[in-house]
């Protein structure tokens, strides 16, 4: 592994399971210094031990709701001392919640999406970015999906809230054209982690069916990905990586039948 991140600050929301998680051991490894974020302290407090026990290194763990514009621009404009120059912010606190018709979706799980895929990278990322521009240096890390550029039946609200991260990512490119700031947009394909379960409000079932006779990416093979792009000369920016299982060519496209077992 490269050890370009070796003493980076380094931001991480939704960093309570799954891909943040992996990406908070994969940058952990790495030597990264972590300021880990969601709102379930208890699983960042388990994950902070870890990290202590494996890695020696001592996270800072923020308890945040990345749709409260308030607390995020407070908490994340007064990060203690030693830890204000953010490095590299990996936005991804994200989810889908429900798979319905636009005609027949709830309107709250819409409002659920959108404010935390897209109005929360953008708040997490307002607060942040005046700080590496001021230094020159900074690098964000936008968790995209392939949903972006991909979209299906019964997932408007989330490929469109998906799509806005890409063009977000595009348009941030240009406002940080002629600075040393670079932006990333990883759009990852199916990749197992609790977001079927989150998706489908609980159903273990039903979520377990989505994964059902397909080898997924795993967290960590995205998290192996953005240590990838975050660890890059600092001439090259990468734009976007697209990732996605073997068994799958667009996002409802599955080769469920004719693969080996899972491993
Ligand atoms: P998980 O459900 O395992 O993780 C989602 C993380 O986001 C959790 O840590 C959760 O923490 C956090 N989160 C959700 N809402 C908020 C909020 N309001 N404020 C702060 N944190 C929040 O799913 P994944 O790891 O799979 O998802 C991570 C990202 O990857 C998402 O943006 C998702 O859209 C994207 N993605 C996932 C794919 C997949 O197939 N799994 C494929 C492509 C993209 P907590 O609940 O503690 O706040
Ligand atoms: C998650 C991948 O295809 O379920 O972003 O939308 S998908």
């Amino acid at each position: 592994m490269s050890a370009d991140s070796a003493g980076k600050t380094v931001l991480i929301t939704g960093a309570s399971s799954g891909i943040g998680e992996a990406c908070a051991l994969r940058f952990a490894a790495s030597g990264a210094r972590l300021i880990l974020a969601a709102r379930r302290e208890d699983r960042l407090v388990a994950l902070g031990e870890q990290l202590e026990s494996s890695s020696g290194i001592e996270p800072l763990l923020i308890q945040l709701d990345v749709r409260d514009v308030g607390v995020v621009t407070r908490v994340l404009e007064e990060l203690p001392a030693g830890w204000r120059d953010v490095d590299v912010l990996v936005n991804n606190a994200g989810l889908a919640r429900g798979f319905a018709s636009l005609a027949e979706g709830d309107t709250r799980d819409w409002d659920e999406m959108i404010d935390t895929n897209v109005k929360g990278l953008l708040y997490v990322t307002r607060a942040l970015l005046p700080g590496m521009i001021r230094r020159n240096s900074g690098h964000i890390i936008n968790i995209g999906s392939i949903a972006g550029s991909e979209p299906y039946p019964n997932g408007a609200a989330y490929c469109g809230s998906k799509a806005a991260v890409d063009a977000i990512s595009a348009a941030l490119r240009m406002d940080l054209l002629g600075s040393a700031v670079r932006v990333t947009d990883i759009q990852p394909g199916m990749v197992e982690t609790e977001f079927s379960l989150v998706r489908f409000h609980g159903d273990a079932e039903r979520a377990g069916n989505v994964y059902q006779g397909v080898v997924p990416l795993t967290a960590d093979d995205v998290a192996d990905t953005v240590v990838y792009a975050a660890s890059r000369p600092p001439h090259v920016n990468i734009d976007s990586i697209k990732l996605k299982p073997v068994a799958q060519a667009w996002a409802t496209q599955l080769a469920r039948s004719s693969l080996p077992p899972r491993p």
